[in-house]
Protein backbone atom coordinates (compact mmCIF):
# COMPACT_ATOMS: atom_id res chain seq x y z
CA UNK A 1 0.00 0.00 0.00
CA UNK A 2 2.94 2.24 0.30
CA UNK A 3 3.94 2.99 -2.95
CA UNK A 4 0.27 3.25 -4.07
CA UNK A 5 -0.67 5.89 -1.07
CA UNK A 6 2.83 7.83 -2.54
CA UNK A 7 0.98 8.46 -5.66
CA UNK A 8 -1.62 9.99 -4.11
CA UNK A 9 0.69 12.60 -3.46
CA UNK A 10 3.37 12.56 -6.29
CA UNK A 11 3.44 11.25 -9.73
CA UNK A 12 5.79 11.04 -13.01
CA UNK A 13 4.08 14.47 -13.99
CA UNK A 14 2.19 15.95 -11.36
CA UNK A 15 1.79 16.63 -7.97
CA UNK A 16 -0.75 17.28 -4.89
CA UNK A 17 0.78 20.96 -4.89
CA UNK A 18 -0.31 21.55 -8.35
CA UNK A 19 -3.71 21.25 -7.69
CA UNK A 20 -2.95 23.62 -4.57
CA UNK A 21 -5.29 26.85 -4.24
CA UNK A 22 -4.48 29.61 -1.93
CA UNK A 23 -8.29 30.24 -1.44
CA UNK A 24 -9.74 29.80 2.04
CA UNK A 25 -12.01 26.91 2.70
CA UNK A 26 -15.56 28.47 3.79
CA UNK A 27 -17.04 25.42 5.05
CA UNK A 28 -18.47 24.74 8.35
CA UNK A 29 -15.91 22.80 10.40
CA UNK A 30 -16.06 18.85 10.12
CA UNK A 31 -17.86 18.99 6.63
CA UNK A 32 -17.64 16.45 3.95
CA UNK A 33 -16.73 18.70 1.35
CA UNK A 34 -13.15 18.78 2.73
CA UNK A 35 -12.71 14.93 2.02
CA UNK A 36 -14.69 15.45 -1.19
CA UNK A 37 -11.84 17.87 -2.20
CA UNK A 38 -8.92 15.68 -1.02
CA UNK A 39 -9.89 12.74 -2.16
CA UNK A 40 -10.89 14.12 -5.74
CA UNK A 41 -7.34 15.38 -6.17
CA UNK A 42 -5.79 12.43 -4.85
CA UNK A 43 -6.90 10.77 -7.62
CA UNK A 44 -6.16 13.50 -10.17
CA UNK A 45 -2.61 13.17 -8.92
CA UNK A 46 -2.95 9.14 -8.97
CA UNK A 47 -3.97 9.12 -12.51
CA UNK A 48 -1.07 11.10 -13.46
CA UNK A 49 -3.06 14.03 -14.32
CA UNK A 50 -1.76 17.83 -15.03
CA UNK A 51 -4.65 20.89 -14.03
CA UNK A 52 -4.31 21.95 -17.63
CA UNK A 53 -5.78 19.01 -18.79
CA UNK A 54 -8.79 18.91 -16.39
CA UNK A 55 -12.27 20.67 -16.63
CA UNK A 56 -14.09 20.53 -13.48
CA UNK A 57 -17.47 21.63 -13.06
CA UNK A 58 -19.39 22.73 -10.16
CA UNK A 59 -23.10 23.25 -9.18
CA UNK A 60 -24.75 26.10 -6.96
CA UNK A 61 -24.26 24.87 -3.66
CA UNK A 62 -21.71 24.14 -0.73
CA UNK A 63 -20.36 21.40 -2.92
CA UNK A 64 -20.23 24.49 -5.31
CA UNK A 65 -17.65 26.18 -3.38
CA UNK A 66 -15.31 24.39 -3.64
CA UNK A 67 -14.73 25.38 -7.52
CA UNK A 68 -11.84 27.92 -6.22
CA UNK A 69 -10.12 25.44 -4.04
CA UNK A 70 -8.54 23.33 -6.36
CA UNK A 71 -6.36 24.29 -9.54
CA UNK A 72 -7.24 23.15 -13.16
CA UNK A 73 -9.77 24.56 -15.54
CA UNK A 74 -13.08 25.09 -13.71
CA UNK A 75 -16.48 26.36 -14.37
CA UNK A 76 -19.01 27.66 -11.18
CA UNK A 77 -22.14 27.55 -13.25
CA UNK A 78 -26.01 27.47 -12.48
CA UNK A 79 -28.13 25.31 -9.83
CA UNK A 80 -28.91 22.28 -11.47
CA UNK A 81 -26.86 22.76 -14.53
CA UNK A 82 -23.34 21.01 -13.97
CA UNK A 83 -24.24 18.09 -16.24
CA UNK A 84 -25.19 20.07 -19.65
CA UNK A 85 -22.42 21.96 -19.17
CA UNK A 86 -19.63 19.35 -18.41
CA UNK A 87 -21.15 17.13 -21.51
CA UNK A 88 -20.29 20.30 -23.75
CA UNK A 89 -16.96 20.61 -22.44
CA UNK A 90 -16.03 17.13 -22.62
CA UNK A 91 -17.52 16.80 -26.43
CA UNK A 92 -15.73 19.83 -27.33
CA UNK A 93 -12.47 18.11 -26.19
CA UNK A 94 -12.52 14.32 -25.70
CA UNK A 95 -8.92 15.19 -24.42
CA UNK A 96 -9.70 16.60 -21.36
CA UNK A 97 -10.53 15.32 -17.93
CA UNK A 98 -13.52 16.44 -17.09
CA UNK A 99 -15.63 16.00 -13.66
CA UNK A 100 -18.78 17.12 -12.67
CA UNK A 101 -20.23 17.88 -8.81
CA UNK A 102 -23.71 18.62 -7.60
CA UNK A 103 -25.45 18.30 -4.70
CA UNK A 104 -28.42 15.94 -4.22
CA UNK A 105 -30.65 19.20 -3.96
CA UNK A 106 -30.06 19.93 -7.43
CA UNK A 107 -29.59 17.00 -8.78
CA UNK A 108 -32.65 15.16 -7.61
CA UNK A 109 -34.68 18.46 -8.36
CA UNK A 110 -34.11 20.85 -10.98
CA UNK A 111 -31.08 19.15 -12.56
CA UNK A 112 -32.88 15.49 -13.05
CA UNK A 113 -34.01 15.65 -16.15
CA UNK A 114 -30.17 15.81 -17.22
CA UNK A 115 -29.08 12.87 -15.44
CA UNK A 116 -31.58 10.57 -16.51
CA UNK A 117 -30.27 11.91 -20.30
CA UNK A 118 -26.79 11.70 -19.24
CA UNK A 119 -27.04 8.22 -18.35
CA UNK A 120 -28.68 7.15 -21.75
CA UNK A 121 -26.73 9.23 -23.69
CA UNK A 122 -23.32 7.83 -22.05
CA UNK A 123 -21.48 11.45 -22.20
CA UNK A 124 -17.86 10.92 -20.97
CA UNK A 125 -17.65 12.44 -17.58
CA UNK A 126 -17.53 11.73 -13.55
CA UNK A 127 -20.65 13.10 -12.25
CA UNK A 128 -19.79 13.02 -8.07
CA UNK A 129 -23.15 13.28 -6.46
CA UNK A 130 -22.15 15.08 -2.56
CA UNK A 131 -25.43 13.67 -1.27
CA UNK A 132 -25.71 15.25 2.09
CA UNK A 133 -29.55 14.88 2.24
CA UNK A 134 -30.52 18.57 2.41
CA UNK A 135 -30.13 21.76 0.37
CA UNK A 136 -26.67 23.07 2.67
CA UNK A 137 -26.18 25.87 1.11
CA UNK A 138 -29.46 27.60 1.44
CA UNK A 139 -29.38 26.69 5.12
CA UNK A 140 -31.12 22.43 5.63
CA UNK A 141 -34.08 22.41 3.29
CA UNK A 142 -35.30 19.13 3.18
CA UNK A 143 -33.84 17.68 -0.72
CA UNK A 144 -35.52 13.61 -2.01
CA UNK A 145 -32.81 12.49 -0.13
CA UNK A 146 -33.86 12.99 2.83
CA UNK A 147 -35.57 10.78 4.52
CA UNK A 148 -39.01 11.08 5.65
CA UNK A 149 -40.41 12.73 9.30
CA UNK A 150 -36.97 13.89 9.62
CA UNK A 151 -37.43 17.22 10.88
CA UNK A 152 -35.24 20.07 8.65
CA UNK A 153 -35.43 23.87 8.56
CA UNK A 154 -38.17 24.01 5.88
CA UNK A 155 -40.56 21.05 7.41
CA UNK A 156 -40.20 20.88 10.98
CA UNK A 157 -42.56 18.07 10.99
CA UNK A 158 -40.23 16.09 8.59
CA UNK A 159 -41.61 15.78 4.91
CA UNK A 160 -44.34 13.37 3.66
CA UNK A 161 -42.67 12.43 0.54
CA UNK A 162 -40.70 9.15 0.51
CA UNK A 163 -37.15 9.21 -0.03
CA UNK A 164 -35.36 8.72 -3.55
CA UNK A 165 -32.80 6.01 -3.51
CA UNK A 166 -30.07 8.10 -5.67
CA UNK A 167 -28.19 4.81 -6.75
CA UNK A 168 -30.69 2.53 -7.32
CA UNK A 169 -32.62 4.87 -9.26
CA UNK A 170 -29.25 5.59 -11.44
CA UNK A 171 -28.85 1.66 -11.40
CA UNK A 172 -32.59 1.19 -12.85
CA UNK A 173 -31.67 3.68 -15.90
CA UNK A 174 -28.90 1.49 -16.55
CA UNK A 175 -26.14 3.71 -16.28
CA UNK A 176 -22.64 2.35 -17.06
CA UNK A 177 -20.61 2.66 -14.30
CA UNK A 178 -22.26 3.62 -10.77
CA UNK A 179 -19.94 3.75 -7.38
CA UNK A 180 -20.96 4.85 -4.11
CA UNK A 181 -18.72 6.10 -1.08
CA UNK A 182 -18.70 8.24 1.95
CA UNK A 183 -17.05 11.43 2.72
CA UNK A 184 -15.46 9.95 5.80
CA UNK A 185 -13.00 7.24 3.80
CA UNK A 186 -11.03 9.58 1.78
CA UNK A 187 -9.09 6.02 0.60
CA UNK A 188 -12.11 4.92 -0.65
CA UNK A 189 -13.65 8.08 -2.29
CA UNK A 190 -9.83 8.40 -3.84
CA UNK A 191 -9.67 5.16 -5.56
CA UNK A 192 -13.87 5.05 -6.57
CA UNK A 193 -12.69 8.77 -8.41
CA UNK A 194 -9.80 7.37 -10.12
CA UNK A 195 -11.98 4.34 -11.43
CA UNK A 196 -14.99 6.90 -12.57
CA UNK A 197 -12.16 8.71 -14.45
CA UNK A 198 -11.17 5.70 -15.80
CA UNK A 199 -14.26 4.56 -17.18
CA UNK A 200 -15.26 5.29 -20.37
CA UNK A 201 -18.96 6.81 -20.76
CA UNK A 202 -21.15 8.84 -17.78
CA UNK A 203 -19.17 7.75 -14.35
CA UNK A 204 -21.52 8.04 -11.72
CA UNK A 205 -20.12 8.46 -7.72
CA UNK A 206 -22.42 9.40 -4.98
CA UNK A 207 -20.79 10.32 -2.39
CA UNK A 208 -22.72 9.97 1.17
CA UNK A 209 -21.51 13.22 2.81
CA UNK A 210 -22.83 14.06 6.48
CA UNK A 211 -23.71 17.89 6.76
CA UNK A 212 -22.50 18.38 10.37
CA UNK A 213 -24.86 21.92 10.73
CA UNK A 214 -28.28 21.21 8.91
CA UNK A 215 -28.40 17.18 8.78
CA UNK A 216 -28.49 15.33 12.55
CA UNK A 217 -30.17 11.95 11.08
CA UNK A 218 -27.58 11.11 8.80
CA UNK A 219 -24.35 12.40 10.34
CA UNK A 220 -21.09 11.39 9.62
CA UNK A 221 -21.08 8.57 12.93
CA UNK A 222 -24.92 7.31 11.32
CA UNK A 223 -22.74 6.38 7.86
CA UNK A 224 -19.63 5.00 10.05
CA UNK A 225 -21.98 2.50 11.57
CA UNK A 226 -23.43 1.24 8.53
CA UNK A 227 -21.44 1.45 5.64
CA UNK A 228 -19.48 -1.33 4.56
CA UNK A 229 -17.11 -1.95 1.28
CA UNK A 230 -18.38 -4.57 -1.35
CA UNK A 231 -14.89 -4.99 -2.26
CA UNK A 232 -14.68 -7.45 1.22
CA UNK A 233 -17.98 -9.37 -0.50
CA UNK A 234 -16.75 -12.80 -1.70
CA UNK A 235 -19.52 -13.37 -4.25
CA UNK A 236 -20.59 -10.05 -5.36
CA UNK A 237 -20.41 -9.30 -9.28
CA UNK A 238 -19.96 -5.90 -10.04
CA UNK A 239 -20.59 -6.55 -13.89
CA UNK A 240 -24.13 -7.56 -13.12
CA UNK A 241 -26.64 -4.81 -13.01
CA UNK A 242 -29.22 -7.07 -10.92
CA UNK A 243 -26.97 -7.86 -8.01
CA UNK A 244 -26.01 -3.83 -7.82
CA UNK A 245 -29.45 -2.65 -8.38
CA UNK A 246 -30.60 -5.45 -5.39
CA UNK A 247 -27.28 -4.54 -3.26
CA UNK A 248 -28.07 -0.89 -3.54
CA UNK A 249 -31.69 -0.81 -1.83
CA UNK A 250 -30.64 -0.79 1.57
CA UNK A 251 -30.17 2.65 2.74
CA UNK A 252 -30.55 2.19 6.57
CA UNK A 253 -29.09 -0.74 7.89
CA UNK A 254 -26.17 -2.09 5.99
CA UNK A 255 -25.08 0.49 2.86
CA UNK A 256 -23.28 -0.81 0.55
CA UNK A 257 -20.42 1.04 -0.95
CA UNK A 258 -17.67 0.92 -3.40
CA UNK A 259 -18.17 0.19 -7.26
CA UNK A 260 -21.51 -1.31 -7.78
CA UNK A 261 -21.65 -1.58 -10.82
CA UNK A 262 -19.04 -1.40 -14.40
CA UNK A 263 -20.94 -1.88 -17.81
CA UNK A 264 -17.65 -3.45 -19.70
CA UNK A 265 -18.89 -2.73 -23.03
CA UNK A 266 -19.67 0.69 -22.35
CA UNK A 267 -19.92 3.00 -25.72
CA UNK A 268 -20.14 6.40 -24.99
CA UNK A 269 -21.90 9.16 -26.99
CA UNK A 270 -19.19 10.51 -29.62
CA UNK A 271 -18.11 6.95 -30.56
CA UNK A 272 -21.92 6.12 -30.84
CA UNK A 273 -21.83 8.81 -34.08
CA UNK A 274 -21.84 7.96 -37.12
CA UNK A 275 -21.04 10.88 -38.54
CA UNK A 276 -18.01 11.78 -36.35
CA UNK A 277 -16.13 7.97 -37.14
CA UNK A 278 -12.74 8.79 -38.54
CA UNK A 279 -12.45 12.24 -37.19
CA UNK A 280 -9.25 12.29 -35.18
CA UNK A 281 -9.71 16.31 -34.61
CA UNK A 282 -11.45 17.78 -31.59
CA UNK A 283 -14.55 19.85 -32.11
CA UNK A 284 -12.82 23.06 -30.80
CA UNK A 285 -9.87 22.22 -32.84
CA UNK A 286 -12.38 21.87 -36.04
CA UNK A 287 -13.92 25.48 -34.94
CA UNK A 288 -10.34 27.50 -34.80
CA UNK A 289 -9.72 26.43 -38.46
CA UNK A 290 -13.83 27.84 -39.40
CA UNK A 291 -12.61 30.62 -37.24
CA UNK A 292 -9.93 31.37 -40.08
CA UNK A 293 -11.86 30.72 -42.93
CA UNK A 294 -14.26 32.91 -41.95
CA UNK A 295 -11.88 36.08 -41.19
CA UNK A 296 -10.57 35.14 -44.61
CA UNK A 297 -13.62 35.48 -46.22
CA UNK A 298 -14.49 38.40 -44.52
CA UNK A 299 -11.03 39.97 -45.10
CA UNK A 300 -11.99 39.92 -48.61
CA UNK A 301 -15.14 42.14 -48.26
CA UNK A 302 -14.46 44.11 -46.48
C1 LIG B 1 -32.49 27.81 -10.28
C2 LIG B 1 -32.14 28.05 -8.83
N1 LIG B 1 -32.93 27.54 -7.88
C3 LIG B 1 -32.62 27.72 -6.59
C4 LIG B 1 -31.50 28.42 -6.23
C5 LIG B 1 -31.17 28.64 -4.77
N2 LIG B 1 -30.18 27.70 -4.29
C6 LIG B 1 -28.86 27.99 -4.29
S1 LIG B 1 -27.94 26.83 -3.57
C7 LIG B 1 -29.30 25.90 -3.23
C8 LIG B 1 -29.18 24.62 -2.43
C9 LIG B 1 -28.19 23.67 -2.98
O1 LIG B 1 -28.38 22.42 -2.37
P1 LIG B 1 -27.65 21.16 -2.96
O2 LIG B 1 -27.80 21.12 -4.43
O3 LIG B 1 -28.13 19.97 -2.22
O4 LIG B 1 -26.13 21.45 -2.65
P2 LIG B 1 -25.39 21.64 -1.22
O5 LIG B 1 -25.46 23.09 -0.88
O6 LIG B 1 -26.07 20.79 -0.20
O7 LIG B 1 -23.97 21.21 -1.51
C10 LIG B 1 -30.46 26.51 -3.71
C11 LIG B 1 -31.82 25.97 -3.58
C12 LIG B 1 -30.67 28.91 -7.25
N3 LIG B 1 -29.52 29.55 -6.98
N4 LIG B 1 -31.01 28.72 -8.54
Amino acid sequence: MGSLCNTYFENENVSLKDYYSENIYTWCTNCGNYGIAAATKRALVAENIVPKDTFMCFDIGCNGNGSDKIGGYRLHGLHGRVIPVATGAALANRKMTVIASGGDGATLSEGIGHLVHAIRSNYNITFLMHNNCNYGLTTGQASASTRPGIPMNSSPDGTTADTMNFMNFVLSLGASFAARTFSGNVDQMTEVIRAGIRHIGFSVVEILQNCPTYNKDTTHEWYQNRVYDTIELNDFDNTNLDSALNISKDMSERIATGILYVNPNSVPFDQRLENRKGYTTELVDEVKSYNNVSQELFSRFV
